[in-house]
């Protein structure tokens, strides 16, 4: 059968579709996560409707209708296999990996990529992204344990055989019309569904357990649910302070910088996982918890400069903040980072922050000039910088996210043992480098404007 390549969805319409239908799937799995998009919806309306200045930027990025789509989700998967499978899911939906995100560092065993889109466009139309972690077993130190895990993993198929197909029928057509579409999102669907009903006996799940709660998680169903969503919200800080009267259990502290006038990187807060029933092999019953609901805040991407900034501010304000509440803990963080520039120009000039250039509209009216530098053409008005979004994630906070989740259950044997190699060679293809990315995105926005803006 041949398709027309005309009739092809595009890539960001099967993404935008398929984070719809997760989304859907999991408000009905997880109620409480509904009531977080609703206090998350009340509190951006609140904030846009005190600064009409931040509703007007929002609205001429065309940022506005776009505000309630979720930005992430996670998933945690127990073989290279699974792994491998799922980069060719993604790519049907235009997501790649990006990124190696070492958590052993932080005593948790498993390394991680983002999938997510890459390019300006589709990152406008729809910046859906999975934190897909992989579980390493070779950290585990009992061999009995670690062959009982890997014996479990290699019987179960977190793939149906449909999506397998639709996967295979994109790859050998280059895209999937409209009905293929949605077959594929019905069935990629049910990879990140929820089982209540463990593929292990009760002992076998509390052995695995007692080892790292996360192995438990990973190893003893029959797939990798989708452990939370994460939408976006205006104001992180108002949203952590509402969400113990919208009756959640929210962590500690915000995770990542602190409030500024120019937001950097990416603020997170969750609602801490909930207990659920679980029916064991067996027919014992029990409860497991791994499933949350989180926020985020984004703002602008840091170059290496400016990250490296970050990490030591971070790791002198750590020293700092044990124990502290999220108020004590913010405010120390707001010390510790007047050391970072807070002014766009500033960040710009110090080469911090990656920025898109663009003509205004005097620019694009403006007579071309001859050896026109960016300085000058930004001081008279004609470029403007805008900030670029950081679309990935943070090594520390996404450790404070899995902690918070697994009842502070971390192993320090397991620290220092970042292993790019052997998780490129579980995915089957290198991971792209988030900081080149950055830097092409501004390169190619440098080089289109004095282009416009110079004399033939
Ligand atoms: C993933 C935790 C990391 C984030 O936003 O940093 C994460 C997980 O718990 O599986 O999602
Ligand atoms: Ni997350």
């Amino acid at each position: 059968m041949k398709v027309p390549v005309s009739c092809f969805l595009s890539s960001d319409d099967i993404r935008e579709r398929f984070a719809r239908a997760m989304s859907t799937m999991y408000q009905a799995e997880v109620p409480q996560y509904g009531t977080l998009l609703e206090l998350v919806e009340r509190v951006n309306r609140e904030t846009l409707e005190a600064d009409s200045a931040l509703a007007e930027r929002l609205a001429a990025h065309g940022e506005l209708e776009r505000l309630d789509a979720e930005r992430h989700g996670a998933i945690r998967v127990g073989t290279a296999q699974e792994l491998a499978m799922l980069r060719r899911l993604f790519a049907v939906m235009g997501m790649v990996p990006v990124g190696y995100y070492d958590l052993s560092a932080a005593g948790v065993p498993v390394h991680a990529t983002a999938f997510r889109p890459i390019d300006e466009a589709a990152l406008a139309r729809n910046p859906f992204r999975i934190f897909t972690s992989l579980l390493r077993l070779e950290l585990i130190e009992s061999q009995a344990l670690r062959e009982r895990a890997a014996a479990i993993l290699a019987r179960r198929d977190i793939f149906t055989e449909g999506c397998r197909e639709s996967i295979s029928l994109h790859e050998a057509q280059g895209g999937l019309d409209e009905e293929q579409a949605e077959r594929f999102i019905a069935e990629a669907l049910e990879t990140f569904r929820w089982h209540r009903d463990a593929t292990v006996d009760l002992e076998t799940y509390e052995a695995l357990h007692a080892e790292h709660r996360l192995i438990a998680d990973v190893v003893c169903f029959r797939g990798p649910h989708i452990n939370h969503l994460t939408p976006r919200t205006l104001n992180i800080d108002e949203a952590q302070r509402r969400m113990p009267d919208a009756g959640m259990n929210s962590k500690a502290v915000i995770e990542g910088p602190p409030r500024r006038a120019c937001p950097i990187l990416l603020r997170q807060t969750s609602f801490k996982a909930l207990e659920e029933g679980i029916r064991f092999a067996g027919k014992r019953q029990g409860t497991h918890t791994a499933r949350f609901g989180e926020i985020e805040q984004r703002g602008m991407a840091l170059t290496a400069r400016g990250r490296e900034l970050y990490d030591r501010l971070l790791g002198d304000a750590r020293r700092r903040t044990a124990g502290l509440d999220n108020e004590a803990h913010q405010r120390v963080l707001e010390e510790v980072f007047a050391d970072f520039p807070d002014d766009e120009t500033v960040l710009r000039r110090e080469g911090l922050a990656f920025f898109h250039y663009r003509l205004t509209d005097a620019g694009a009216a403006a007579d071309r000039l001859d050896g026109a530098d960016l300085e000058t053409l930004i001081a008279q008005g004609l470029v403007e910088a805008v900030p670029l979004t950081y679309e990935d994630f943070l090594p520390v906070s996404a450790a404070g996210i899995f902690q918070s989740n697994l009842g502070g259950g971390q192993n320090e044997a397991y620290a220092g043992n970042a292993n790019r190699e052997a998780f490129e060679q579980a995915l089957g293809t290198p991971v792209a480098d988030e900081l080149a990315l950055y830097a092409e995105r501004e390169r190619i926005s440098r080089e289109s404007v004095l282009e416009a803006m110079s004399a033939e």
